[in-house]
């Protein structure tokens, strides 16, 4: 695929942390993306409306709306638009396991590629605050693992209704740039160990704006990154095989394009980190 491509097919593609409703989010990019691929299945994995933000100041411009009548009309179309909610459009977290047009909502999803791998979608955030536990969470066995998903769940769930906004660790952890690189590997780890535990090929989430794609140990660990910073996606190819998209690099888009806030394109992982960094300020996790 060249910069100057026209048009893709893939077999899946999966997008999250686009944040719309927010003045970071990169909706002319996306619809970039959007119209230049096509894909059997989409999954939008969570974050894709900022909810947290749109409660507390209404920005929904023009672009926000192209995005989702894109997408709406994709799932019109034949493609399979399956939607997974993550902790910022959590208030679509209620209508999991409906259909609302031709788009499933539901709380993860397994995928099978066209190689026979079953990969888990979830956004991630539930592992948020038990990243940290991670170790003697283990160490104590399952029981003590799943009550500290469902903690974290439910503190969240309290903040929520108490109109405070969502606690992520992650963001708190990326204020303190020695511990953000441990934080991301933990999390990483984290993910890839919940695939081992439910005897699955393969994890794809978001949640933390960091794209990546690699073995973890027999497990494939794919995280689709954001459209806030890193503009990208991760797509499966017709034979199965997986691949992250940097949109910005291969559009050969630069920053001065940029309509509403500075996007450095790049993949070196450091400045991925120093970008998320950034991000983090405007605590967008
Ligand atoms: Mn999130």
């Amino acid at each position: 695929m060249n910069a100057l491509m026209d048009f893709q097919h893939y077999r899946s593609i999966w997008i999250s942390d686009v944040h719309l409703g927010t003045r970071g989010c990169k909706a002319e990019f996306l619809l970039d993306f959007l119209k230049h691929t096509e894909s059997d299945y989409l999954y939008l994995v969570g974050d894709m409306v900022d909810g947290w933000r749109l409660k507390r100041s209404w920005y929904w411009p023009q672009a926000h709306n192209d995005v989702v009548q894109k997408i709406l009309r994709k799932a019109r179309k034949g493609t399979n638009v399956v939607f997974i909610p993550g902790n910022h459009d959590e208030f679509a977290r209620d209508y999991t396991e409906h259909t609302f047009g031709d788009i499933e909502v539901r709380h993860e999803a397994i995928h099978e590629t066209a190689d026979g791998k079953r990969l888990l979608v979830l956004h991630g955030d539930t592992f948020d605050g038990v990243v940290r536990y991670a170790k003697w969470l283990a160490l104590l066995g399952d029981w003590a693992y799943t009550l500290a998903l469902k903690v974290n769940q439910w503190f969240n769930a309290l903040r929520r209704s108490l109109g405070l906004s969502y606690w992520s660790l992650s963001a708190y952890l990326k204020h303190k740039v020695k511990n953000a690189v441990q934080y991301m590997a933990k999390y990483e780890e984290t993910m890839a160990g919940e695939a081992r535990r439910r005897n699955i090929d393969g994890i794809v989430c978001g949640h933390i704006h960091n794209a990546e794609l690699r073995d973890m140990q027999g497990i494939t660990y794919a995280n689709t990154g954001d459209w806030v910073e890193s503009c990208t996606a991760l797509v499966e190819h017709m034979d199965g095989r997986l691949e992250i998209l940097h949109w910005m690099e291969l559009r050969q888009f630069s920053l001065f394009q940029a309509k509403e806030t500075e996007c450095v394109s790049s993949s070196s992982r450091t400045r991925g980190i120093l970008r998320s960094m950034a991000s983090s300020v405007r605590s967008l996790l």
